[in-house]
């Protein structure tokens, strides 16, 4: 399966509430009303796209109906595309690979979202392509995280930093900056614990970890990347509110999408915040972790 493919199978069920109801509100009308568009509103929104993208979405709408340059569903399926494309694409960077290693990532989010997962598939990812990683088992906090990661870096063949469960987490991340400069690491992965995030003592832990990494390195950690679940819909925008308050998040990564009906949120995520998509997760396998195209993205959220 190409990438193309990929994408579009995960976004299935997100698209069919989309793209199934714009066809059926299309469906036996000669002309486009104001009812039509009161009806499309309300498909956008329940498609967790948000009341602001949608806003911008069906303004945008009216005036290219106005105009005649739109008249149908299929012309207004391309139109919607182009400006979810838009907003997808807002945020973005360009990526400069001038790294001056060891280039440090700090992994957060809430519980369960996908963090360790994501740290496996990235680690997978970045060796591929010659990189020298060192994980840092960050999360003392959860039973059994220090060994999940553990299994990750060994199934990679990745090096491993670890402390006792329950030990300080910045101990853990001081050790392995240490580790990382003086053996001449390219890149150093941090995993941390997952509570609620309105729990005050997680981020308390997090910003601690991250001035501590700052002491060793003084402009890192270089990017903090924040994980969501697609699964959560519109919590997603609290979760980030939070995090980036906290610590500053540098990109996301929305996991689960192979599945979810909550896809949409990636569009209010990028409408409210100016924060870059970095990667979206698209299944449990090492290979399932793609760095996100904004156009491709919002093609297949609308393809029949
Ligand atoms: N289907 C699917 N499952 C995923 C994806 N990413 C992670 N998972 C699954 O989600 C579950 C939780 O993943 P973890 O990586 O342990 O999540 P975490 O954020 O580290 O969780 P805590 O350490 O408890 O905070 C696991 O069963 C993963 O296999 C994805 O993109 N798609
Ligand atoms: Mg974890």
């Amino acid at each position: 399966m190409n990438l193309w493919q990929k994408i579009k199978t995960s976004l299935a069920t997100t698209r069919q509430g989309l793209t199934q109801k714009i066809d059926r509100i299309f469906k036996d009308r000669g002309k486009i009303t104001q009812t039509l568009l009161d009806e499309l509103e309300e498909v956008l929104i329940m498609a967790d796209l948000g009341v602001s993208a949608t806003q911008k979405i069906i303004g945008h709408l009216q005036e290219k109906i106005r105009t005649n340059e739109v008249k149908d569903s299929e012309e207004v399926k391309d139109f919607i595309k182009t400006l979810i494309a838009q907003i997808l694409e807002k945020n973005e960077i360009e990526e400069s690979h001038k790294w001056q290693p060891p280039h440090v990532i700090m992994v957060i989010g809430v519980n369960g979202v996908g963090k360790t997962t994501t740290i496996g598939k990235l680690a997978w990812r970045l060796k591929k392509e010659g990189k020298k990683v060192l994980l840092a088992a960050g999360d003392t906090f959860r039973a059994a995280a220090i060994d999940q990661l553990e299994i990750w870096a060994q199934k990679i063949g990745v090096d491993f930093i670890k402390h006792q469960p329950g030990a300080d987490p910045s101990a853990v991340v001081f050790d392995a900056i240490q580790a990382g400069k003086a053996r001449g690491y390219d890149i150093i992965i941090a995993d941390t614990a997952g509570r609620q995030h309105t729990k005050a003592n997680l981020m308390e832990e997090l910003k601690k970890m991250k001035r501590v990494i700052g002491k060793v390195i003084p402009d890192a950690p270089h990017e903090v990347l924040l994980v969501l679940d697609a699964n959560t819909g519109q919590n997603a925008l609290s979760q980030t509110n939070l995090f980036h308050q906290n610590l500053g998040v540098t990109g996301i990564v929305l996991t689960k999408l192979d599945g979810s009906a909550k896809g949409g949120i990636i569009v209010n995520i990028a409408d409210t915040f100016d924060i870059p998509i970095k990667y979206i997760g698209l299944g449990e396998e090492l290979d399932n972790l793609q760095e996100f195209h904004p156009a491709l993205f919002a093609s297949a959220l609308l393809t029949d």
